[in-house]
């Protein structure tokens, strides 16, 4: 009773003075003391403010906060510029000095502005990550940003047209010492989206509390049974806003240290990082699909994965052999389960050594590799970054002078571990642990002489000559590293694992500054214990030849292998591939895709993923999915099921299962095979339209799995739609994601008209608006076209390299107007699958537009080549289907481009009103520029 009065009365007078100091309303505090335990002594000791009304229906609020005077003032400005001390007698900066000058600077990038706040003639740490930050962004819509100094700075990103504040930071509480710099925010609305890498329950944030969400790449699995916002393995400073109004934004904050994000109920963000500067774009929209786009124009538009990329995918850790490998996938094509791709795991490595294969249990692989190249599918191996410091490899990497993350100085290197190695020995090669039985040693791809990425791909090509294959997996790049610190770690406990001495990094003393900053961010707490190092190298080492730390450049890991490997693949292969990597930052899109790591067979994961894999592609990876049937623990038949079905509509679709196990592959149950063999031979049918999209966002930028919010902003109901999704604008997925469920509930935007494409009520229109639909085991789940779509299909197969020569296809779906007309029309991007793609303008690819009208008394398809490929043969066009087709067509009137054609296998359904044209060879796509297909209705 008391704490409930005392909050109410402190909302009812923000100004109400306590102690001498303003005191601020619990829902809009910027925590003094966020680490875990806060408590009086500390906060008071700070200057801060200390709430001793604890509310329990409020456990998140702050109760050691700042006094809203916290922050900077502007001693002199320009219309862009302000130069800022520290408020006189405000409080300092808990962990550090703050610095006692600071250049505030803004600049338009055409429509959208940056903002930078940096100390004045000191250069800080910037991520080496080739971005475009000079990009002329144009908009319908603009953002402007002005300055404020009243009792303290400020300033306002503004949107022209209406003056919607996008940041407001008059909340206050900006500090910046050299290892910890703070700002928060005030929001326009609670509806954000994205920051990552974390499991979030929703696809909107929930800002009903505050939470801290902790950006730091780990090797940590994602728990979605829990409610944690501990950090993934990727980092993503972005999200995607949307206005009262609708209008959306994006915000970038470019920073690589760790760093974290609390999201509050003001509704307000405070954003902290240790290291670097503040310099943060944000992107004007208005729709959420522009701002994905603009987002891209700074970060890069996402690679083109190879066709058969898109191809079912298979893999588990722990197959015992070859023998397993060939069993598993003949029992796929025994069901008849379409298959692109197998993938080994570690297992095919000789004691986990990379570039190595195992000569007993895997001296079939090279062959068995080769029967599955003839058998139209592709291998995808698995490569570690750490390099065990005993072998050719790493010999050969030494020899050729690349690097590796080292120790600073001889001194502390740990004589003790690099002496056991003539390679490594009077080297500074820090040397840690991770699968092989000695120590390794973690190439530093950000070295700035290249060296290290020619060796790194010079491996690829000795390899590839004892054992061919067509994707790359990277993993554990956080990077990943066993026992960091520990004195007893887990391996010393596994019998496949010798007790290699474990990394120590300095954690007391002068060189401790790094590994134990004054301010380890949410990344290290959330488990005590934990300190940056853990599971990790140490922060204390260096980067690019010396010249950097590990503490400022260790989330780029991931992304600087992921580039390396992009090369290595247009280097060893000269042909598109994929590479799918763990560990991710932003433009990681550009070279590779991404899996959303170890989640576990539970109904929870399968429900994150379906957010995970919207999330990536706001964050620019659209080559994305998860595990399907679940990695850790054992699943079960219908969750496999349910899994394998939505995993048909995610771009990276591979099963993987992890070590110990029981077998999981979509073949072991009939169920399973058949729900996949169903969702598999559907998506089959559809890659032309996957793959278009893909296309169309390596040439503009863009999302592929789309929430339904980004189509349907003005329908409330969309904006935290979960579980449901889009294949671009016109496929709507409704997965089953929950237990024992025989029907789904399902939002359909009122906004479209909607026609069934599942086995229930196939080809015909279905009622927008909430709704429940069929959703058995044996039948396809919901899944609706969009009304005014054109489709772009083809016959499928059992792999991709069958599936292209098929005769493509057409799935219209009509949009009818007032007046009895009605139109659809959509294109497909083609190319022959797997040439390299250095600049997709230049790319060799077709293009064709497709437009449908139909008037009461005569239907007509216009297709037009817009851009020629060479050297690459077309399926004829040997099926439309029209779904909504008002009249009986006179099936004896087709003409193309004026000449009679016949189409005797056509049948039109006055019930269904489905019009189904086919011939053969009907329409050759291979000669002409423009096809004009007409006929006459009775
Ligand atoms: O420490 O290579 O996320 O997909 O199967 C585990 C074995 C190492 C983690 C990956 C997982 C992979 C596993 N790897």
């Amino acid at each position: 009773m008391l704490s409930i009065f005392a909050i109410t009365l402190v909302l009812l007078s923000a100004n109400f003075v306590a102690n001498g100091q303003s005191t601020v309303p619990p829902n809009s505090r910027i925590d003094c003391d966020p680490t875990p335990n806060s408590n009086q002594g500390e906060c008071t000791s700070r200057g801060c403010i200390w709430d001793s009304n604890f509310d329990s229906n409020n456990p998140t609020v702050p109760l050691c906060y700042y006094p809203p005077n916290t922050g900077y003032n502007a001693t002199s400005t320009t219309k862009t510029t302000a130069t800022l001390k520290p408020v006189p007698g405000g409080v300092g900066n808990p962990y550090g000095s703050n610095y006692p000058e600071l250049q505030f600077t803004w600049k338009s990038l055409g429509s959208a502005v940056k903002i930078q706040i940096a100390p004045v003639d000191i250069t800080r740490y910037r991520p080496p990550v080739d971005i475009n930050e000079n990009a002329n962004i144009q908009s319908s819509e603009a953002f402007t940003v002005e300055i404020v100094n009243k009792n303290i700075f400020s300033f306002n990103v503004k949107r022209k047209s209406n003056g919607v504040r996008i940041w407001d930071t008059s909340i206050g509480g900006l500090l910046f010492a050299d290892q910890f710099i703070q700002i928060s925010t005030y929001l326009p609305s609670k509806k954000i989206y994205g920051f990552g890498e974390h499991i979030h329950k929703n696809l909107q944030h929930d800002f009903s509390k505050y939470t801290t969400w902790g950006m730091f790449a780990r090797d940590e699995p994602p728990d979605s049974a829990g409610d944690t916002p501990k950090n993934l393995y990727g980092v993503h400073p972005f999200y995607l806003g949307l206005e009262d109004d609708g209008k959306a934004y994006g915000v970038f904050i470019f920073n690589s240290n760790a760093q974290e994000v609390v999201t509050g109920p003001a509704p307000h963000l405070t954003y902290r990082t240790i290291g670097g500067q503040l310099e943060v774009f944000f992107f004007p929209g208005p729709k959420p699909e522009d701002v994905v786009q603009q987002y891209q124009q700074v970060v890069g538009t996402p690679f083109l994965p190879a066709y058969w990329a898109l191809g079912f995918q298979l893999c588990r850790y722990g197959y015992t052999g070859v023998d397993e490998v060939k069993q598993t996938v003949k029992r796929l094509a025994d069901a008849g389960i379409p298959q692109d791709v197998q993938f080994a795991d570690i297992d095919y490595m000789d004691r986990y050594k990379d570039f190595t294969y195992d000569h007993n249990k895997w001296a079939a692989w090279p062959n068995f590799t080769d029967e599955l190249h003839s058998m139209g599918k592709r291998v995808t191996l698995i490569f570690d970054p750490a390099i065990q410091a005993d072998y050719d490899s790493f010999k050969r990497g030494i020899d050729s002078n690349a690097s590796f993350i080292e120790w600073p100085t001889q001194d502390v290197v740990m004589k003790n571990i690099n002496d056991q190695y003539p390679y490594a020995k009077n080297t500074k090669v820090m040397l840690g642990v991770v699968w092989p039985d000695k120590h390794v040693g973690f190439p530093d791809f950000l070295d700035p002489t290249n060296l290290t990425t020619k060796w790194w791909i010079n491996e690829f090509k000795l390899y590839h000559q004892q054992q061919a294959f067509d994707g790359i997996w990277i993993d554990m790049n956080e990077p990943s590293n066993f026992g960091t610190n520990e004195d007893h770690p887990w391996y010393y406990d596994s019998s496949d694992h010798p007790d290699d001495l474990p990394l120590k990094c300095p954690t007391s003393g002068d060189n401790a500054h790094y590994d134990i900053p004054p301010y380890a961010t949410a990344s290290s707490f959330w488990q005590s214990g934990n300190v940056l190092a853990t599971k990790t190298l140490c922060m204390f080492g260096t980067t690019m030849r010396g010249t950097q730390r590990f503490f400022d450049t260790k989330n780029l890991y991931g992304l600087s292998e992921t580039i390396s490997t992009y090369q290595a693949v247009k280097e060893v292969r000269g042909k598109r591939g994929a590479v799918v990597t763990r560990s991710t930052f932003p433009s990681s899109g550009r070279y590779a895709g991404h899996w959303l790591g170890d989640n576990t067979a539970r109904w929870e994961d399968l429900q994150t993923s379906v957010i995970g894999a919207q999330e990536f592609n706001i964050f620019g990876i659209p080559y994305v999915g998860s595990d399907i049937c679940g990695f850790i623990g054992t699943t079960t038949e219908e969750l496999c099921l349910r899994w394998q079905q939505m995993g048909a509509f995610h771009s990276f679709s591979r099963n993987h299962n992890t070590l110990g196990a029981p077998l999981q592959d979509p073949a072991q149950w009939p169920t399973v095979a058949a729900a996949t063999r169903k969702h598999n031979l559907f998506r089959y049918r559809h890659l032309p339209y996957l793959f278009s999209l893909h296309f169309a966002a390596t040439l503009n930028g863009g999302t592929v799995v789309r929430p339904l919010f980004f189509e349907f902003t003005d329908e409330e109901a969309t904006h935290n739609l979960s579980h449901q999704f889009l294949w671009g604008s016109n496929m709507l997925i409704v997965p089953v994601v929950t237990q024992g469920a025989t029907t789904v509930d399902a939002y359909l935007p009122t906004g479209a008209d909607w026609y069934s494409m599942s086995d229930s009520y196939y080809g015909t229109k279905v009622t927008s608006g909430h709704g429940n639909y069929a959703a058995p085991w044996d039948a396809l789940i919901p899944v609706f076209l969009r009304a005014g779509a054109i489709l772009p299909r083809q016959s499928p197969a059992l792999t991709t390299s069958d599936a292209r020569k098929n005769r493509f296809e057409l799935v219209v779906g009509l949009k009818h107007a007032e007046d009895g007309t009605a139109t659809a029309s959509g294109e497909l991007y083609w190319d022959d699958g797997e040439a390299w793609v250095d600049t997709i303008n230049t790319h060799n690819f077709y293009h064709f537009t497709y437009d449908f009208q139909y008037t009461s008394a005569i239907g007509t398809l216009t297709i037009k080549q817009t851009k020629a490929a060479t050297g690459i043969t077309l399926p004829y066009l040997d099926n439309i289907e029209v779904f909504g087709y008002p009249s009986l067509p006179d099936m004896k009137t087709f003409n193309l481009n004026g000449s009679p054609i016949s189409a005797p296998a056509s049948d039109y359904s006055p019930f269904s009103q489905i019009f189904n044209i086919t011939g053969s060879n009907f329409i050759n796509l291979n000669t002409g520029k423009q096809w004009i297909l007409q006929w006459k209705n009775h």
